[in-house]
C-alpha cells in the first residue's frame, strides 16, 4: 500500500522532506501540500505533481490523505497536529511538537483518549547511524553504567534573528531528546553556565552557553552550544561509563597529507551532517504507518522535551540550577 501524504509548510525542511518522500521512500507519495504563501504552495506542489490545497485543515481533511507532514513554523504545529490526531490520521511533526509545554501536553491527552499512537515528532538524530551505534554499546552495557556525557553544538554562524533562547528551543533540543534516548533516563535538574561571549555575534545572543543536566538517575550531562563558532557543524557526544568510554564517531571524511600538513575536512551545516538520518526517518516513520504502528520518537517525547527546554530557559535567566517539572509519563507511552 502505498501511504499519501499531505505536507503543511512548504518552507525549507518542508520542500526537503517533499523531495526526501518522493525520491527515497518507498512506496510513499505527496499528494497534497498547503502552506499561508500560496505561491510557494504552488511551486512545492508542482515540482512533485502534487495538488496546493487552501489551508492546512483542507489538507488534513482530504480524504486522499493516510498521513500529515506539518513543517509550518513552530507556533502553528499544535493546532495542525491536535487537528490530525482528532480526525485519526498519522502525523509527523517536525520539532517542536508545540511551542508550549501545554499545548503538547494536550496533544498527549488528546491521542490517548484516541485510544492509539499517532504522533512522530521529527528528532532525527535517534536514525543518526553514529548515534545508533553509541546507543548500541550502552545498551549492551559495554562501558558499564554511564556516569557522565560530554556533549558540544556548534553552528558556524546563525542570523540575526536567533536569540539567546533559541540556543535550547532551537539548538539544545536536539541533545534534550538524544540525552533521554541514548540513557533511557530523564532530566530531573539544569543549569546553564555563560562565559564570556563571542565578539563574532549580534549583541542580544549569549554565546557560548553551558547547558549542565542531570537525570534521575544520577548521570551528570555537560553541553557547549556554540552557534557562531565559525569553523563548521560540529556535534560532538561523549559517555563516560564505569568501564569505559563511548564516542560518537565525526563523519567520514578523507585525511589529506600534503605538503608537511594532514588534514581532513569540517561539515558546514547539519542538512549534510544529517542528510542520512532525516532519510532513514522518513523510511521508518512512512513503514510504520503502513503497519499502524508509530514506533519514532512520541508526543510524550515532544512534551519531555518541551518541558526540559522551559526549565533550561529558566536556568539562563535567574543563573541557578531549575528543577525541571514534568508529570508522571502515562503507561500509554511505555516505561
Ligand atoms: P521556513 O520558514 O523555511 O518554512 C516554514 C514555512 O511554514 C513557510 O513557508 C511559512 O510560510 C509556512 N507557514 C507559516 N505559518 C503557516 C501556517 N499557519 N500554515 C501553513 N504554513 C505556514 O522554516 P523551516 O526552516 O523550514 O522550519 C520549519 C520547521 O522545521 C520549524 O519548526 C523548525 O524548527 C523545524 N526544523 C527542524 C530541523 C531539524 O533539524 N529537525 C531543522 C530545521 C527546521
Ligand atoms: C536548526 O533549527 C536545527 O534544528 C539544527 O539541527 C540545529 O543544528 C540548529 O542549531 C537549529 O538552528
Amino acid at each position: 500500500m502505498t501511504v499519501r501524504i499531505g505536507v503543511i509548510g512548504t518552507g525549507m525542511i518542508g520542500r526537503e522532506h517533499i523531495r526526501r518522500i518522493t525520491e527515497v521512500v518507498p512506496d510513499a507519495e505527496v499528494v497534497v501540500v498547503s502552506d499561508v504563501d500560496p505561491v510557494r504552495a504552488e511551486e512545492a506542489a508542482s515540482v512533485v505533481g502534487a495538488s496546493a490545497l487552501p489551508s492546512g485543515q483542507d489538507v488534513i481533511a482530504d480524504p486522499r490523505v493516510d498521513a500529515v507532514v506539518v513543517t509550518s513554523w513552530g507556533p502553528t504545529h499544535a493546532e495542525y497536529v491536535l487537528a490530525a490526531v482528532e480526525a485519526g490520521k498519522y502525523v509527523f511533526c517536525e520539532k517542536p511538537l508545540a511551542t508550549a509545554a501545554e499545548d503538547c501536553l494536550r496533544i498527549v491527552q488528546a491521542e490517548q483518549a484516541g485510544g492509539r499512537r499517532l504522533v512522530q515528532v521529527g528528532f532525527m538524530r535517534r536514525y543518526d547511524a553514529g548515534y545508533r551505534a553509541l546507543k548500541r554499546v550502552l545498551d549492551a552495557g559495554e562501558i558499564g553504567a554511564p556516569l557522565l556525557m560530554h556533549c558540544a553544538h556548534r553552528n558556524p554562524t546563525v542570523p540575526e534573528s536567533y536569540h539567546s533562547e533559541m540556543a535550547t528551543h532551537d539548538t539544545a533540543v536536539h541533545e534534550i531528546d538524544t540525552i533521554r534516548w541514548l540513557l533511557a533516563d530523564e532530566i530531573v535538574t539544569v543549569q546553564v553556565l555563560t562565559p564570556r561571549s563571542t565578539s563574532r555575534r549580534f549583541p542580544h545572543l549569549r554565546d557560548p552557553q553551558l547547558m549542565l543536566f542531570e537525570t534521575a538517575g544520577g548521570v551528570r550531562i555537560d553541553l557547549e552550544v556554540f552557534v557562531n563558532c565559525q569553523y563548521g557543524y560540529d556535534i560532538q557526544c561523549e559517555t563516560v561509563g564505569e568501564t569505559g568510554a563511548v564516542r560518537l564517531p565525526d563523519p567520514a571524511d578523507v585525511w589529506l597529507r600534503q605538503a608537511g600538513n594532514l588534514r581532513t575536512g569540517v561539515l558546514q551545516d547539519w542538512q549534510r551532517r544529517f542528510g542520512a538520518a532525516f532519510d532513514l526517518e522518513f523510511v521508518e516513520w512512512a513503514a510504520s504507518v503502513r503497519e499502524g504502528k508509530p514506533a519514532g520518537p512520541s508526543a510524550w517525547d515532544g512534551y519531555a522535551a518541551a518541558v526540559i527546554c522551559d526549565t533550561t530557559v529558566e536556568a539562563l535567566h535567574t543563573g541557578r540550577p531549575a528543577e525541571v517539572r514534568m508529570k508522571d509519563r502515562p503507561t500509554f507511552y511505555g516505561s
